[in-house]
């Protein structure tokens, strides 16, 4: 008889977890895209990820652009590079990883319009594990305007 409580209460607990600890999933926070001016042709997007499990940022999709790309930038002699991370972005475990300006980051490739600070950008991420997230990123000025002047040259 006890071990059978056991087993029965075993398969309670696991019916009753909600849905999310069932399956591996990735916690999205901080996102923002950065604002660019009228007729600017790309746009960057940033966020944080938080995987419970070790998994993988596989793609990004908006409908707010022609492309989306996943890149990270780098300080090669001197000149910074930007690269597109085609096998995407390793999130491990319970690691935070930051897409930040100046680093990895979302590049929205031809905007269909503006992106305006105020606005949004509807993102919906791609996991190797986690099912897809679907989120909504506020446009903000960025605060490192100094770059601006050097975009689409
Ligand atoms: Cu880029």
């Amino acid at each position: 008889m006890k071990p059978l409580f056991a087993v029965f209460a075993l398969t309670l607990a696991a019916g009753c977890a909600p849905a999310v600890q069932a399956s591996a999933a990735v916690a999205v926070t901080g996102a923002w895209c950065r604002a660019a001016p009228v007729g600017a042709l790309t746009g960057g997007c940033y966020l944080t990820l938080t995987a419970d499990a070790d998994d993988r940022l596989i793609s990004v999709a908006t409908p707010a652009a022609k492309r989306t790309e996943i890149h990270s930038m780098d300080m090669t002699g001197g000149v910074m590079r930007m690269r597109q991370l085609k096998d995407g972005l390793a999130l491990p475990a319970g690691k935070a990883v930051t897409l930040k300006p100046g680093a990895e980051h979302v590049m929205i490739i031809a905007p269909k319009k503006t992106l305006a600070a105020g606005g949004t950008v509807p993102l919906t991420l791609t996991f190797k594990t986690a099912p897809p997230k679907k989120i909504s990123a506020p446009i903000r000025d960025a605060a490192t305007p100094a770059t601006h002047h050097h975009e689409g040259h």
